[in-house]
């Protein structure tokens, strides 16, 4: 049995790579039976057909041997325990999401970005932010809010090359995803540490005439040896109605150690008066703007609850 990593998948055809070659893979049934459909990102055992065994098979697709023109040579056989998930973009066994924000053109969204952190704290996947386009605005005070909560954040210019050497380390060997709204130079990142951005080859016969991104299929690429980057049209998009409107205070990574200084189990840290939460931002200790976006987004889930049940 041979082992390795799914880093792409149309339909239910998975390309699988390993460290020598890349293989187009159907699952097996069985993994079907019982419910379990492989992922872009899951390491996989499977096994390789050979021309006899294509020849032979009860399965018709593999039998014709083509799928878009694309020949068969293996089967999933199982797939191995995953570290997490994400729903959209579907993909598995992810070790960190790049939150990308600029600190110019556009401006920097702060509520988008604690939104995505909370979603990353709520999945259990190490966040990482990097401030793009120092050059052309000041983004310390950022950076110090977020790294003083713990994460790290990292401020870049592409177009300088500044941080790109931190970055760069900071990617190896690791699968990730990246995020951040359209033009705050995802693809100048990726070029300017590669040299190219293999993410975007091909991008063009992606779209149809509109313009619109056609495709739903999630790829990881392989950018230099073991270090994945997932593409991932339209991330921004988070789903993160996921979480409980009760939950979402645990997912403020500074206000987790406050919660239990407030008087009430289920305080929701807005309308009480003894709320350790508030007595944090009273001291200095959560920043105002921090509670302010905490609140915005707590009464967002709210609504979205409330209209769950109409
Ligand atoms: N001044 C400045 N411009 C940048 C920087 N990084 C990217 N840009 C510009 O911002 C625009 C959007 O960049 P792009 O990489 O396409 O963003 P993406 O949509 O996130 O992939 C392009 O015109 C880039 O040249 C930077 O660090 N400084
Ligand atoms: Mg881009
Ligand atoms: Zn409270």
């Amino acid at each position: 049995m041979m082992q390795g990593k799914i880093i792409g998948n149309i339909s239910n055809m998975y390309k699988i790579k390993t460290e020598k070659k890349e293989y187009n893979a159907y699952a097996r049934g069985k993994l079907k039976n019982i419910e379990i459909t492989p992922l872009v990102g899951d390491i996989v055992e499977f096994s390789v057909l050979n021309e006899e065994e294509i020849k032979n098979s009860y399965n018709n697709e593999i039998k014709n041997n083509i799928y878009n023109s694309t020949k068969i040579d293996a089967v999933i056989e199982k797939i191995l325990p995953r570290k997490n998930e994400l729903k959209r973009p579907k993909v598995a066994n992810i070790d960190q999401i790049i939150f990308i924000l600029s600190a110019k053109h556009p401006k920097p969204d702060l509520l988008m970005l604690d939104k995505q952190l909370a979603y990353a704290e709520f999945v259990n996947i190490k966040p990482i932010i990097i401030i793009n386009k120092m050059d052309l605005a000041n983004c310390e005070e950022i950076q110090k809010l977020y790294t003083k909560i713990g994460y790290k954040t990292i401020i870049s210019s592409a177009k300088e090359t500044i941080g790109i050497e931190e970055i760069k380390k900071i990617l190896k060997n690791k699968t990730s995803v990246f995020s951040g709204n359209s033009g705050v130079g995802k693809s100048s990142i990726i070029n300017a540490i590669y040299g190219y951005n293999k993410t975007e080859e091909g991008e063009i016969s992606k779209k149809n005439k509109k313009g619109k991104n056609t495709t739903t299929d999630t790829k990881l690429y392989e950018i230099e040896e073991n270090t994945f980057i997932a593409d991932t049209p339209g991330f921004s998009s988070f789903d993160i109605t996921e979480i409980e409107s009760t939950e979402l205070d645990k997912c403020f990574k500074e206000f987790k150690d406050k919660i239990k200084n407030c008087e009430f189990v289920g305080c929701t840290h807005i309308k009480e008066k003894i709320c350790g939460i508030k007595e944090a931002v009273e001291n200095g200790k959560i920043t105002q703007d921090r509670y302010d976006r905490y609140c915005i987004i707590y009464e967002e889930l709210k609504e979205k609850e409330k209209n769950r049940w109409k």
